[in-house]
């Protein structure tokens, strides 16, 4: 048997794939057999690979992933952080519920960032944000801009490996730069006629913050369906803020949905359950409900 090395696929590029290992990022080709059978090499992927001539290799075997995410495609992540812009671009809340079940599914930390404080100043400050922590997120506001909120985003991924998700203009990009200065990723400013962002980052690529500490930065999206295998009476589960009245619903397998006595319903009626939240959850339930008649 050859001598392998194993290493930690840092990005896919024009059929290069660069793997990180001892300090050195290798050049690695992919063998035949691997486009033969289309498997996909993602970053995050723990892979064995032979040296040829420095600092070239290739590619042997890719190991069993602990997780996976669709958007942004990425492998073995401990933690995402779904960022927002607090304003310029308003937040899209449908998008948010929509990454943090797909996080929660593969059994990743979500936490969640909501950026451009600086240039937030609707009445109840941060009111959004309340509604996350509220429903029992780990939540920041921060500012790339003037460094407010950085320290303790900084904390929370401090030695772990760290996916970025979140739309286009958001300021991903602008919160790695303030946590690695050094980087210096690419930027850009909102286009002016849509208020949206000009997709700036074009690759998911894991970067290096310190020996512990990976954050892959990634290309903004705008849309992610629920995971393929979810089913209608596994979305209950991904919300934490009902998990309490749920248990007093008579039904055992209550929905929250056309039941007549149900806690939860109660619960958004007296606010103690945010309506915007329970209403989204509402169309996520609907929406798998079209797509489990199709089967
Ligand atoms: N005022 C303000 N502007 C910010 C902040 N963070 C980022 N920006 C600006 O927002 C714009 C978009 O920032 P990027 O970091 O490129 O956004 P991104 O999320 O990486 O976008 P994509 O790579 O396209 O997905 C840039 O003009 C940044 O200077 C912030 O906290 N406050
Ligand atoms: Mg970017
Ligand atoms: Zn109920």
């Amino acid at each position: 048997m050859k001598n392998l090395s194993e290493g930690l696929l840092i990005k896919g590029y024009n059929g290069f794939y660069y793997v990180a290992s001892e300090g050195t990022l290798w050049t690695c080709f992919l063998r035949g057999r691997f486009r033969i059978k289309k498997q996909v090499f993602l970053p995050g992927d723990r892979v064995q690979f032979t040296k040829l001539e420095y600092p070239k290799g290739v590619i042997e075997n890719v190991c069993d992933r602990a997780n996976r995410l669709v958007r942004p495609a990425v492998a073995n992540v401990e933690k995402v952080l779904i960022t927002f812009a607090l304003t310029n671009p308003s937040p899209d809340l449908i998008l948010l519920d929509r990454i943090l079940i797909q996080a929660m599914h593969e059994n990743i930390h979500a936490i969640i960032c909501f950026n451009k404080a600086d240039l937030y100043c609707g009445d109840s400050e941060e009111s959004v944000a309340e509604v996350y922590r509220r429903a029992g997120f780990e939540v920041y506001c921060a500012s790339a801009e003037t460094g407010e909120g950085m320290d303790k985003i900084k904390n929370a991924l401090k030695n772990s490996v760290t996916v970025l998700a979140g739309p286009s203009g958001v300021g991903k990009s602008s919160i790695i730069n303030v946590l690695a200065p050094n980087l210096k990723l690419e930027t850009g400013c909102l286009s002016k006629k849509t208020e949206r962002g000009r997709h700036t980052t074009r690759k998911v690529e894991l970067l290096s913050i310190d020996e512990e500490t990976y954050i892959a930065d990634t290309p903004g999206f705008s849309s992610i369906y629920l995971p393929n295998d979810l089913m209608k009476e596994d979305l209950p589960a991904f919300y934490p803020e009902f998990s309490g009245a749920a248990a007093y619903c008579p039904f055992k397998s209550c929905l929250h949905l056309n039941e007549r006595e149900c806690e939860v319903k109660n619960d958004v009626e007296n606010g103690l359950i945010d309506r915007g939240r329970y209403e989204r959850y509402c169309l996520f339930l609907n929406e798998l409900k079209e797509r489990e008649k199709k089967y």
